[in-house]
């Protein structure tokens, strides 16, 4: 059985939406960020740069022995490729596949990432961490993050999903999108087609399923953080 290590945050979420897609058995544990659970030996023993999500699978395809993968990428193309689902298989396909997978994962993740968390009084709370911004850094992280919204409801223009069938690069994606108002968007339906895309995501079973995972945690969160992070309405 899978081992899945994760917590309340967004690159947590992208791991727990696949394994539950692909209804793979798995037992999560939780790291707990706030106590620094992330920097102890026995995390820093799964992945050096003491983050999640991590998976040690202890039943990889070539009988060898537990293979232990850390970033949400790279953990969303080892299930895709252990299971032979949610990546394309044809070559065309699997190549448009890509490009999108590394855009957001790369730069929709990475603009939406830096505006995490960023309020009015232009404040970093999470965990306990806590800086504050100059005016001039709030703005171009939420500008970047709005930019980033707006490819990926271009994107899906007279699409159901980013590329071709649902797959890994929808998953990749709806873990960083469910906390949109921390990211600097306050409605999503000004995206038409990104709110459409990320209602029909949000509802399979599977994304509701890995959202509870760690939803009782969220308590050591402030209430506006929390609300906006699970994204209730
Ligand atoms: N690029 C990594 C980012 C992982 C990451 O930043 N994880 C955050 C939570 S979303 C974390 O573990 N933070 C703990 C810390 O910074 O100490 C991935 O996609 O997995």
């Amino acid at each position: 059985m899978i081992d899945y290590y994760g917590y309340i945050t967004t690159m947590s979420w992208r791991a727990s939406i696949a394994l539950e897609e692909l209804e793979l058995p798995y037992r999560a544990h939780s790291i707990v960020l706030g106590a620094g659970e992330q920097k102890s030996p026995e995390h820093l023993a799964r992945n050096p740069f003491g983050l999640v999500p991590v998976i040690v699978d202890p039943d990889p395809a070539d009988g060898g022995p537990p293979i232990t993968v850390w970033e949400s990428g790279a953990i969303l193309l080892y299930l895709g490729e252990k299971t032979g689902q949610l990546i394309p298989s044809a070559p065309r396909e699997r190549a448009e596949f890509y490009k999108w997978f590394f855009w957001i994962v790369g730069g929709y993740g990475g603009a939406l990432g830096r505006s995490a968390g960023l309020n009015e009084e232009k404040r970093y709370r999470l965990f306990g961490g806590e800086a504050e911004y100059e005016q001039a850094v709030y703005d171009d992280f939420t500008e970047a993050s709005r930019a980033a919204h707006a490819t990926l409801d271009e994107r899906l223009a007279g699409r159901d999903y980013i590329a071709g069938d649902y797959s890994m690069v929808d998953v990749a994606a709806m873990g960083s999108t469910v906390p949109y108002r921390l990211h600097g968007v306050a409605d999503l339906s000004a995206f038409r087609n990104l709110s459409r895309w990320y209602d029909r995501v949000r509802a399979r079973p599977a994304v509701e399923r890995a959202l509870a995972l760690h939803k009782e945690e969220g308590h050591v969160l402030p209430d506006y953080y929390r609300e906006a992070l699970f994204d209730e309405r």
